[in-house]
């Protein structure tokens, strides 16, 4: 056991894959037959789609159909039998059952560090309800303070489109921004702009103590850019937050 002045452990990787599916779990106790659901992307997310399927296989619920936020999601659904919806063809979205990478007091998140949260805002935005599954480990006093804020910005002049960005947001304490990358398919180490989805890149945006400004303002700055498409700041956009604590209990915020 630590003392009070130890700084917080970080939960090892069995501990909060349980806590995980706690919370996804607890999520998808919310769903009922007939429901059109928002589904979507990442680790946690993963674990409310398997228990999607049991229950849709064992017939503990039916005519449950989901809108997948990115081809992930779309492949995994596909894989565990859960019927799937274009967002055009879906009259309406129930309820969203997605994870977040931060989440603040006011229950406001980042999301998309896995690339795909401008699917995940369409959807997640669409419908009635939002619930958002993490562990504690994604609780934040400020976004931006454990990552990057992605922002999806069209491919043609990406770099110029970041060079603006950056423009905007310098004055920002410690910020800077860069594009992201990932290691090359062709296996030669080499690094290449990585790809949303929607064939977009992502501008990475990072502030060395979170966000201190105001969140609509810079939420707004953000969209009047040119180039850009959509962040991964999701503001007042959550219904419900269900966080799993590796003491065994879980809260449910709102
Ligand atoms: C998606 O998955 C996100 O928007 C977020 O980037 C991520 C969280 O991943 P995980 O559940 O694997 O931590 O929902």
């Amino acid at each position: 056991m630590g003392s009070a002045a130890s700084p917080p452990r970080a939960l090892d990787a069995a501990t909060q894959e349980d806590l995980k599916r706690v919370s996804a779990h607890r999520a998808v106790d919310m769903v009922e037959s007939g429901m059109t659901l928002g589904l979507g992307t990442g680790s946690t997310a993963a674990h409310a789609l398997d228990r999607l399927g049991d229950l849709l296989r064992t017939g503990a619920l039916r005519a449950v159909a989901g809108v997948p936020t990115s081809l992930k999601t779309e492949a995994h659904a596909a894989r565990v039998g859960i019927p799937m919806l274009a967002l055009a063809d879906a009259a309406e979205i129930h309820l969203s059952i997605d994870g977040a990478d931060e989440v603040d007091p006011d229950l406001n998140l980042v999301k998309g560090r896995g690339g795909s949260l401008l699917r995940e805002k369409m959807i997640e935005g669409a419908g009635a309800r939002f619930v958002v599954i993490v562990d504690e480990s994604k609780l934040v006093p400020r976004l931006g303070c454990t990552g990057a804020v992605p922002v999806e910005v069209v491919p043609f002049g990406s770099a110029y489109t970041l060079g603006l960005i950056r423009k905007v947001f310098d004055k920002l304490p410690g910020f800077h921004a860069r594009l992201r990358t990932v290691k090359s398919k062709a296996g030669d180490g080499q690094e290449e702009l990585f790809l949303t989805d929607n064939g977009n890149h992502i501008v990475e945006m990072f502030f060395e103590d979170g966000i201190h400004g105001n969140l609509r303002d810079i939420s707004d700055s953000l969209l009047r850019i040119t180039g850009v498409v959509e962040h991964g700041m999701f503001l007042g956009m959550a219904t419900k937050v269900i966080v799993a604590k590796k003491d065994g209990t879980v809260a449910v915020l709102s």
